[in-house]
């Protein structure tokens, strides 16, 4: 049985979450950070010495922090092919796409647009440089679409990793209130990850407890 430790608003837990979902795999949550707090728990931070959220358990296995290292185990361990192929090349180019999507793409979107917008108070924020962010997280999404073939994803024809990073990105950048001018084929993807229960359940998670939110201590992600 696997144990996630963290609240359902962290974009990390999400990813982690809505893998685990995707992998058809039996899970507990157990809310931590934000306004449940506990990072700072000896307990917890014996399982992650960083004290951030997702931490998981799989049995009496050790704990694990960093959600990449996390889906990357979880994927090597119960996805299959579908998420892990067997040749070592197909898997480090899907590993390229996986590390591009949660280091480049998603932290194009994180802080220079949800957190620049979202979590600031309204009168604060810097819509200059929150717009110019946009385009550049738009620009981003254009490499990932022409990666995703019709009525597919990026890992081919179901999600992989990267998508699980590409994908968690978009409820955010769908639903804040925001000038969009989406990738050709970016809307279609859109549509598809909705459609798919994980992700409902897991990424489409209202955020509203983190609006005028800000950083670490202030629940970064
Ligand atoms: N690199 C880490 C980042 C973890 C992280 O920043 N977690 C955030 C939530 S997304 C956190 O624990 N924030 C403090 C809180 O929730 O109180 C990972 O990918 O797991």
């Amino acid at each position: 049985m696997l144990t996630v430790w963290g609240r359902e608003t962290s974009s990390n837990v999400q990813a982690v979450m809505w893998g685990i979902a995707e992998m058809g795999l039996e899970v507990r949550r157990i809310d931590l950070g934000g306004r449940f707090g506990g990072l700072d728990d000896p307990e917890f931070r014996k399982m992650n010495p960083m004290g951030l959220v997702p931490v998981l358990k799989d049995g009496d296995g050790p704990a694990l922090f960093e959600s990449a290292a996390i889906l990357r185990y979880l994927a090597d361990r119960y996805g299959g092919t579908a998420f892990r192929a067997e040749d070592p090349m197909a898997r480090a180019e899907a590993d390229a796409w996986a590390e591009w999507a949660k280091h480049s793409l998603v932290r194009a979107f994180n802080e220079p647009v949800f957190w620049a917008f979202w979590r600031v108070p309204e009168g604060e924020r810097d819509m200059d440089a929150v717009r110019a962010a946009v385009r550049r997280f738009e620009a981003m999404l254009q490499i990932a679409a022409g990666r995703i073939a019709p009525g597919g994803y990026i890992a081919g024809d179901g999600p992989g990793l990267a998508d699980l990073w590409v994908g968690h990105t978009l409820y955010r950048y769908f639903t804040l209130d925001l000038v969009r001018d989406p990738p050709a084929g970016i809307e279609a993807y859109y549509d598809r990850l909705v459609r798919r229960p994980g992700y409902a359940a897991h990424v489409m998670v209202d955020y509203g407890e983190l609006k005028g939110v800000w950083g670490r201590g202030h629940w970064g992600g």
